[in-house]
């Protein structure tokens, strides 16, 4: 008798239409459908956008690009990627990186399973078959056993809560959704720009070099220093791929994932003078080196931070040509670093030219947007383009976009109302068979290295989970409780923690979103491993599984 070929896995999934859906097709997505396509599973993503590439797809505006070094962002985990692609700077620009995300779905043929231009709107967990039904904007439905979300943590923008926002009859746009179809010239227009975060610093400083008239509408100036971006040439970048192991090694030993290491010194072990000539040093290398490589108690020392703050200061002093201005752009209620620092390329020389002009709201503030422009309480000014770069409803915004339903009909919007609680970042308790990359709780840091483990973990753990016939998996509300003890622990003594950002859940545009929360996991990525790795060697002993 010949023997009998066993299919791979024992998938039990058949009058369902996938095995798994994955919802949104930036690099999360694509990663995950790359793995559940190696393993053999039926694996879906539904992706709001036309294309692949999130965040990257829709962040078209002036002057987007990475924070992370280029060669530190791309996935590690296929050899002939890293040997086949080729960064052409050292913070490649968002156009590359689009690019990147379209070579990748090319080169592992995933553009069959990608459905795009399809906004899901929910997601019930049906109990009797354990399984998922997602409904889309057109009421199309699509079921699974197991549902990945993909959504990015910067995903929902939001606009801002001023009256008027869709009176204005110019040009208005918002940063996350910059129109595709052609650039949008600025050439002798009078420009507005609300928002002077990361996405309105390079914005402001790529619009100024050919706007007729900018008008800055600053409200909470923001702590910037240099990204010291430049090309890289083909010798520079093939000696950069021989580095490739060191460069994967350092980012996983880093705090964060970034390949910049920590400092064990502290600001007070030095005189004043070696510390001066340190950070004089540090604001002329690339990236965030001059954040993360500080002295390690400027993210905890109250006085740290503020000689460190002070320094920054200075230096932007020294570029501002008028005084006044230059105190306007100087943060006063928060520290440097508190916040995700934004790596500018000439952001406060553009305040140096005849026509950028800074408006501060908080002492003039913003009454209403009209058909002609911005009315603030004592002056009005009139505009061809209004630019909103003013944010999302960060972290869990994704998430409650979608009406998502867990065992017994509870929402996920309601188990989250007082801020997110979840196992490992991973699982959230009555939502059974659905895992989440880059979800609340988990690290963030150098996104990409952050997404490769977590895609990873649930890609193995559903590979596992089909071999072994399990029909449904879930976190227990005892593991959420130590989990969720355990990132709050992790938050304690940071500065960044007592700021106002969407690192700490807040957006003043959002009544729900007004108190601070800890949204993200704060401890060490190399922690935050050991302890999912753990899991997974124990045979996910903490879920239950049926
Ligand atoms: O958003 P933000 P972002 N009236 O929330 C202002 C990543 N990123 O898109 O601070 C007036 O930081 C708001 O003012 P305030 C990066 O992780 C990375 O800029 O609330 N102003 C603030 O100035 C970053 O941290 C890159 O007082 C209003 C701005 O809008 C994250 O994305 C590039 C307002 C929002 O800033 C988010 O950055 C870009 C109102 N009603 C972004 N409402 C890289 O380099 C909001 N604002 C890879």
């Amino acid at each position: 008798m010949g023997s009998i070929e066993s299919p791979p896995f024992r998938h039990n999934n058949d009058a369902l239409d996938y095995d798994v859906l994955i919802i949104g097709a930036g690099l999360s997505g694509i990663y995950t459908l790359h793995q559940m396509n190696t393993f053999g599973l039926r694996a879906k993503v539904l992706e709001a956008g036309s294309a692949p590439g999130g965040t990257w797809y829709w962040n078209r505006y002036p002057g987007a690009r990475f924070d992370s070094e280029s060669y530190s962002y791309g996935f590690s985990w296929s050899q002939e990627v890293l040997e086949e692609w080729d960064w052409s700077e050292h913070f490649a620009a968002q156009p590359e990186t689009l690019r990147y995300c379209e070579f990748l779905v090319d080169k592992f043929n995933l553009r069959a399973g990608m459905q795009f231009d399809t906004r899901v709107t929910r997601a019930h967990y049906q109990e009797r078959s354990k399984s998922w039904v997602l409904t889309d904007h057109r009421g199309r439905t699509y079921s699974s056993r197991w549902l990945v979300t993909c959504m990015g943590i910067l995903n929902e923008f939001t606009l801002p809560n001023i009256p008027g926002v869709h009176d204005f009859a110019g040009r208005a746009m918002h940063t996350a959704r910059w129109p595709h179809d052609a650039p949008v010239s600025f050439e002798g227009k009078r420009v507005g720009v609300i928002g002077t975060g990361a996405t309105g610093i390079q914005t402001i400083t790529e619009v100024a070099k050919t706007a007729g008239h900018l008008t800055v509408f600053q409200r909470t100036p923001n702590w910037s220093a240099p990204l010291n971006n430049g090309p890289i040439s083909a010798a520079e970048m093939a000696e950069i791929k021989t580095r490739y192991p060191e460069i994967f090694r350092r980012c996983k030993e880093s705090y964060s994932c970034f390949i910049h290491k920590s400092n064990p010194a502290s600001v007070f072990s030095v005189t004043p003078e070696e510390r001066e000539k340190f950070w004089n040093e540090l604001y002329e290398t690339r990236g965030f080196e001059k954040w993360l490589s500080n002295f390690h108690d400027i993210f905890t020392d109250k006085e740290a931070n503020r000689l460190y703050s002070e320094f920054i200061a200075n230096k932007i002093r020294q570029r501002v040509h008028d005084p006044e201005t230059a105190e306007k752009l100087i943060p006063k209620c928060h520290g440097f670093g508190t916040k995700r620092v934004p790596l500018e390329s000439g952001y406060f020389e553009a305040f140096n030219r005849p026509n950028v002009e800074l408006v501060d709201v908080k002492a003039d503030p913003i009454e209403r947007v009209t058909a002609s422009g911005v009315k603030t309480r004592d002056n009005s000014y009139d505009l061809d383009v209004l630019i909103y770069a003013t944010g999302f409803d960060a972290v869990t915004g994704a998430f409650t976009a979608i009406d998502f339903q867990g065992v017994g009909g509870v929402k996920l919007s309601e188990r989250w109302k007082d801020g997110p609680r979840t196992f490992l970042g991973l699982f959230v308790e009555s939502f059974p068979n659905m895992l989440m990359v880059m979800g609340p709780h988990q690290m963030f840091g150098n996104f990409p290295r952050s997404i490769e483990y977590a895609s990873a973990w649930v890609a193995e753990f559903i590979r596992w989970a089909c071999e072994k016939g399990i029909s449904s998996a879930e976190c227990t509300g005892k593991k959420v409780e130590e989990w969720t003890e355990h990132v709050h622990t992790c938050a304690e003594g940071l500065l960044a923690n007592e700021v106002d950002s969407w690192m700490t859940g807040v957006n003043k545009n959002l009544q729900h979103k007004q108190k601070r929360i800890i949204a993200r996991y704060n401890g060490p990525a190399p922690g935050y491993r050991a302890r999912a790795d753990d899991v997974a060697k124990r045979g996910y002993e903490d879920l239950i599984m049926t």
